[in-house]
């Protein structure tokens, strides 16, 4: 597969825990860079050192955080990571692949939390300017089957009840259907080797691979 003349482009994943986008992530990064793109992955929040301290008071279990506190750390990681690593990259003319960005706050603080979507949209703006994924990943998952794929010891996030993650998924919908262009939603009830196989498509479609 040999990659068609783009400068840069900028792919994110996204869902509910437990649906499989860090798996198809990977997948996709190993694919791209034996296409012969040079690809960086990143995770959200986390990936400079700042932002894994961030990631740390986010999900740390004994932690308890107003909700509009658990916004602007989450726009802060933000900032961080996008000034520090994915601008750069992208500026460089590479791939940038992350692990959840800004739609997952949307859902999670939004639609999830219930914090007004103006404001959250408007954070957005200022952690990011004006950058957006040229791709995202949306990886769709029943509740029940994303909670049978999850660890044991539950994050303070994932201590959050069903309810919450229902709030969350419906979100992640409503944000995919607003923005059809840009994202694909993928049903992630399949086996990892048939998700991949749709991820694959839209990656050779969008990238121009041939
Ligand atoms: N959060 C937020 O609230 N606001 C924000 O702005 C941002 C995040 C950016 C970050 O946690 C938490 O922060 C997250 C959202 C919130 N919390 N919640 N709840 P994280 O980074 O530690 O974790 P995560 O992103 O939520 O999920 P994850 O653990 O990385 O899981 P995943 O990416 O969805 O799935 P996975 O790791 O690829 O797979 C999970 C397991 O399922 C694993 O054992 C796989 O082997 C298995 N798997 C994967 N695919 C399949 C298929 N197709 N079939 C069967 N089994 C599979």
């Amino acid at each position: 597969m040999t990659p068609k003349n783009k400068p840069s482009f900028f792919i994110t994943f996204e869902g509910i825990d437990g649906c499989g986008k860090t798996t198809q992530m990977e997948l996709a990064f190993e694919y791209l860079t034996a296409s012969g793109l040079t690809v960086y992955k990143f995770r959200e929040p986390g990936s400079t050192r700042v932002a894994e301290k961030i990631r740390e008071i986010l999900l740390h279990k004994d932690n308890s955080l107003s909700d509009i506190t658990e916004l602007f750390l989450y726009e802060a990681a933000r900032a961080e990571i996008t000034e520090k690593e994915i601008h750069p990259a992208l500026k460089k003319g590479h791939t940038v692949l992350c692990d959840r960005f800004y739609d997952s706050t949307t859902a999670y603080q939004g639609y999830g939390r219930g914090l007004d979507i103006k404001l959250v949209k408007k954070l957005h703006r200022i952690a990011v300017g004006d950058l957006t994924p040229d791709l995202t990943f949306l990886f769709d998952l029943d509740l029940k089957t994303a909670l049978s794929r999850r660890g044991t010891s539950p994050d303070r996030l994932e201590s959050q009840p069903k309810a919450f993650f229902e709030r969350v998924r419906q979100g992640f919908l409503k944000i995919a259907g607003e923005e059809r262009q840009r994202i694909v939603v993928i049903d992630a009830a399949g086996s990892v080797e048939d998700v991949f196989g749709e991820v694959k498509q839209h990656l050779v479609g969008r990238l121009g691979l041939q």
